[in-house]
């Protein structure tokens, strides 16, 4: 884990952590990720629907001469939601890090202004792949499942990521990290229900992953080859995290954000949103950090599985 320097201890006394690394490394994180993408180890679907900057980084046009990069890890639960349908209430889970993106890195500025005290920095989010990023900072360490991982939060955390002015006197780059027990625990591999996770490759193919296919919007049907009964929650995916020894002490970290009329439940089925009901709908879902754009299918699948 990272050396302690003041504003990393403000942090943690807030309940988040953080390490920083030198901007210099900017461009290796993206050079990793294209490097995997040139061998043929992402597939083209997935890495050009993600593509966008966040593997080739610039230094942002507002702070040219950035020092370093503040990489932050915060807790996050899995949010639920009811649903009532046909008489009957069903509760259906968004997992972490969907939901309140902006208020997180809200969060994190103002704790690094109060850990900073009077030296004054700027703070610039940065467009990375923050993965890397944190696990080669020694933040977090990789789970097979290709997810990262924080000492008391497990994989249930939010990272982000910030460029600052900050000269660090540390840089905490260092080489990738495995979780000790994956080496012989295959408990996500047998969970995944998509065959994501491989046997003797570290890296998913996440072509194959649940939440590549249900993030995307609701024309896109699932392929056949997707079992009825893979479909786990409103949007994502948490079987590899729900098996995972890591989490077990987080597994039960729930927010109930909300509650769905069966009048709403049979609007979120319908589809074809529009005008004044569909935005007011959009806003009840930015509540449990889903959109309107991956209905009705995700609702539609976990449904299905209720009427078996
Ligand atoms: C694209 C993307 C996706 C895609 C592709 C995911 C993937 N694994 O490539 C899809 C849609 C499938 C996806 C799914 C999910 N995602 Co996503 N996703 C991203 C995004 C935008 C970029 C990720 C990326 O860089 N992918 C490229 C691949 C190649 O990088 P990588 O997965 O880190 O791969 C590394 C490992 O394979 C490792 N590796 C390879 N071999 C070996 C060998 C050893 C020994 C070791 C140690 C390591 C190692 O090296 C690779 C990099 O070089 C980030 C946000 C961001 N800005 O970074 C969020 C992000 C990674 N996602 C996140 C989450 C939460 C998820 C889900 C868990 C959501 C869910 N519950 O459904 C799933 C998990 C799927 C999974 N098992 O990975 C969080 C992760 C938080 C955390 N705790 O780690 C992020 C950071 C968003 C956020 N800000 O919180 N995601
Ligand atoms: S379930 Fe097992 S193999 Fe998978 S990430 Fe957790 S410890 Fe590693
Ligand atoms: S999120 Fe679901 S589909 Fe994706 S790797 Fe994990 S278990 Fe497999």
């Amino acid at each position: 884990m990272s050396t302690k320097l003041k504003f990393i201890q403000h942090l943690e006394k807030n309940g988040c952590y953080a390490s920083v690394v030198s901007a210099e490394h900017a461009a290796e994180l993206g050079g990793e990720i294209r490097a995997l993408h040139e061998e043929g180890r992402i597939d083209d679907a997935v890495y050009n629907d993600y593509e966008m900057q966040r593997f080739t980084p610039n230094l942002p046009r507002s702070l040219p001469k950035a020092k370093s990069i503040i990489v932050a890890s915060v807790p996050q639960p899995m949010i639920r939601a009811t649903f009532r349908w046909k008489g009957h209430a069903y509760q259906f889970v968004v997992p972490p890090t969907y939901q309140d993106n902006v208020e997180v890195d809200r969060r994190i500025k103002a704790l690094l202004r109060e850990g900073f005290g009077p030296e004054s920095y700027r703070f610039v989010r940065a467009t990375l792949p923050v993965k890397l990023l944190a696990v080669r900072s020694g933040l977090a360490l990789y789970g097979k499942n290709n997810i990262t991982y924080v000492p008391s939060h497990g994989s249930f955390h939010r990272l982000t990521a910030f460029y600052s002015d900050y000269d660090s006197p540390i840089d905490n780059w260092g080489e990738k990290k495995a979780l000790p027990l994956c080496d012989k625990c295959k408990a996500c591999t047998k969970a995944c229900p998509t065959g994501a996770i491989m046997g003797g490759r570290f890296q998913i193919r996440a072509d194959r992953c649940l939440t590549y296919l249900n993030e995307k919007t609701s024309e896109h049907r699932f392929p056949k080859w997707v079992d009825a009964s893979a479909h786990n929650c409103l949007v994502g995916c948490m079987r590899c995290q729900r098996v995972c020894p890591y989490d077990r002490d987080v597994a039960d970290r729930y927010q109930d954000r909300a509650a769905f009329t069966e009048e709403e439940t049979t609007y979120l089925l319908k589809g074809n949103f529009r005008g004044v009901k569909a935005a007011s709908m959009e806003r009840k879902l930015k509540r449990i950090g889903a959109t309107l754009t991956i209905f009705p299918r995700n609702l539609e699948a976990l449904l299905a599985q209720k009427r078996q």
